[in-house]
């Protein structure tokens, strides 16, 4: 009996020891030198937004009085002889300790954004940068653009449709963010610049190789500023031969493997509409912050994340790789070329319109087709509803016939079984045969011009196309966040004018006095240098 209550109370000893030490294990967030101390204070949305994202600050301080209390107590049982903790103990609740914030009692979605509190100063230009910071703005980010005065970013004049109006270019791409005018290599500029760099979170930039640190923004030099930031690079390509490369989106389609196999085996290599080099490897360079930005939330410092264009091409292309491998062990039977008896060479071929996967695939006519380019569907012959297709068909014969009945019998036959199906779909709408197939599980899918996706409702109840009112511009069209986050939702918030909160940010960001303010103003290092007057 005596053994028993002894073995209890050590246990309960034992318990209070794990809770200090994990209470213990998440330290309060060092508050990174001067620079980011006034986190709390400087940011512009809800103190409370600021403190969740800051979160383990107030928890830490929460955390060391429970430490200190626990630790006391556990001290005192010890003392009459329950048990101490041991190294292993103590090691064991650190590795699993993770304090984690009191759960908000606020409806879903009013509970301010996924990254509220986190300042992101933002060098992207172009496309790639750009739909990374718009991203991490969606998320409810505070995107700080930095753009050189008198253009600013390019894509501001590029591919104009409105005379005297950024470009769609820029302004899809460049939602809920704030733009500040700053001449990097203007000695003001680079004040200002740097004390940008002392309060922000993460710094992304999409330069071409070497810019940044010829603006004297080394990696070495930004962490002794500010220790915590995280500095986002997309570059075209990682070490290697073509490092030092300038890269645009179809460069990087080309480098990746996508240009090799996408188009028809007798035709050249194709770049594809969707922009998987750019807005592919912004997503990419997305995904890397917000990780490091937990990591940092333990470790308490920053570090470098890069992502080069022709490795995010390729992670893309990865079926396409694995394919590589299996050429190795023959054909690829999956490919129409197989069906047609075509010999495969030593790389992954081109292949049309074939599905990526184990299930066939092909696009075909529907109704209209000969006067509309997108009456077509794309249709998978699935083998769990190979009866239903042969019954929609009209077909039914081949449900049994040896000839048909199994995918691997089917293969050799592909090109004749889509164009018996087109004989099917030809005679319909693409809607009308979606809507039939679906009735039988039968996967396809309408080949939908942009026309039919912007203004297709469904796709605007979800935020996925939105309009945008612009000041100059008038309302346009966007595309809105693609991810649905259900206690986050995304507002698109249009794109600033160029330099629109130069002033605002000086002033409340960086707490510049007027004096200050009206001296790098009349240095020239946030305005486009002026012209001299013809003689
Ligand atoms: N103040 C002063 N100078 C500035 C500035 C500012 N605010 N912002 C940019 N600059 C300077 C840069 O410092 C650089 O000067 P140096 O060459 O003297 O160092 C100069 O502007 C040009 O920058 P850049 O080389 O990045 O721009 P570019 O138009 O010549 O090239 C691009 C564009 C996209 C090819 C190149 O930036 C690149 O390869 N980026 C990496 C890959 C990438 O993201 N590509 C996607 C592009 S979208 O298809």
């Amino acid at each position: 009996m005596a053994k028993t209550v002894k073995a209890r109370a050590a246990k309960r000893v034992k318990k209070k020891a794990v809770a200090a030490t994990r209470a213990k294990a998440t330290p309060p967030a060092r508050p990174p030198r001067r620079a980011a101390k006034p986190a709390a204070k400087r940011a512009r949305g809800p103190k409370k937004a600021v403190a969740r994202e800051r979160g383990l600050v107030a928890t830490g301080a929460r955390a060391t009085r429970a430490t200190a209390k626990a630790e006391r107590k556990a001290t005192k049982r010890a003392a009459r002889g329950a048990g101490t903790p041991t190294a292993k103990t103590r090691a064991a609740a650190r590795t699993a300790a993770r304090v984690a914030p009191r759960m908000s009692r606020k409806p879903f979605g009013a509970a301010g954004k996924a990254l509220d509190g986190v300042r992101i100063l933002d060098f992207t230009h172009v496309q790639s940068g750009p739909t990374c910071t718009q991203l991490l703005a969606w998320f409810g980010a505070d995107v700080i653009k930095v753009e050189r005065p008198g253009g600013g970013d390019i894509t501001r004049g590029q591919l104009a449709d409105v005379k005297g109006a950024d470009s769609l270019y820029f302004t899809m791409l460049n939602h809920n963010k704030r733009s500040i005018t700053i001449d990097s290599k203007h000695a003001q500029g680079k004040r200002v610049l740097e004390e940008l760099i002392k309060r922000c979170d993460v710094l992304v930039e999409n330069f071409a190789p070497g810019a940044l640190d010829r603006m004297g923004l080394t990696w070495e030099h930004i962490h002794a500023l500010n220790p915590r930031m995280i500095v986002a690079s997309i570059k075209g390509f990682g070490p290697g031969p073509y490092e030092d490369c300038k890269v645009y989106e179809n460069v990087a389609q080309c480098t990746g493997g996508a240009a090799s196999t996408t188009g028809f085996r007798d035709g050249p290599p194709l770049v594809t509409g969707a922009q998987i080099g750019d807005s592919g490897t912004g997503l990419h360079l997305a995904l890397g912050i917000v990780t490091a930005l937990y990591q940092r939330n333990r470790t308490g410092r920053g570090q470098k994340v890069s992502v080069a264009m022709q490795d995010g091409v390729l992670n893309l292309c990865r079926v396409k790789l694995r394919d590589q491998q299996r050429l190795k062990a023959g054909p690829l039977t999956e490919y129409s070329q197989y069906g047609r008896g075509i010999p495969f060479g030593e790389a992954t071929p081109r292949a049309g319109n074939d599905s990526g996967g184990g299930q066939p695939g092909w696009i075909l006519k529907c109704k209209d087709w000969e006067s509309d380019p997108n009456a077509y569907i794309y249709f998978i012959t699935q083998a769990p509803v190979w009866g239903a297709i042969c019954d929609v068909i009209g077909e039914p014969g081949w449900k049994t016939d040896p000839d048909y009945a199994t995918p691997a019998a089917r293969l050799p036959k592909l090109q004749q079984i889509f164009d018996r199906i087109e004989q099917w779909t030809i005679g319909k709408t693409k809607f009308e045969a979606m809507e039939i197939l679906n009735r039988y599980d039968i996967p396809c899918g309408p080949i939908l011009s942009m026309k039919e996706l912007a203004e297709d409702s469904s796709l605007r109840r979800t935020g996925t196309v939105v309009e945008v009112d612009h000041p100059t511009r008038g309302k346009y069209l966007s595309v809105g966040n693609p991810i649905k986050l259900s206690d986050s939702i995304s507002e698109v918030k249009r794109s600033p004018l160029l330099g629109e909160h130069t002033d605002e940010i000086l002033k409340k960001v960086l707490g510049f006095k007027a004096r200050e303010i009206k001296e790098i103003k009349d240095s020239g290092a946030l305005s486009a240098p002026q012209r001299k007057p013809a003689a």
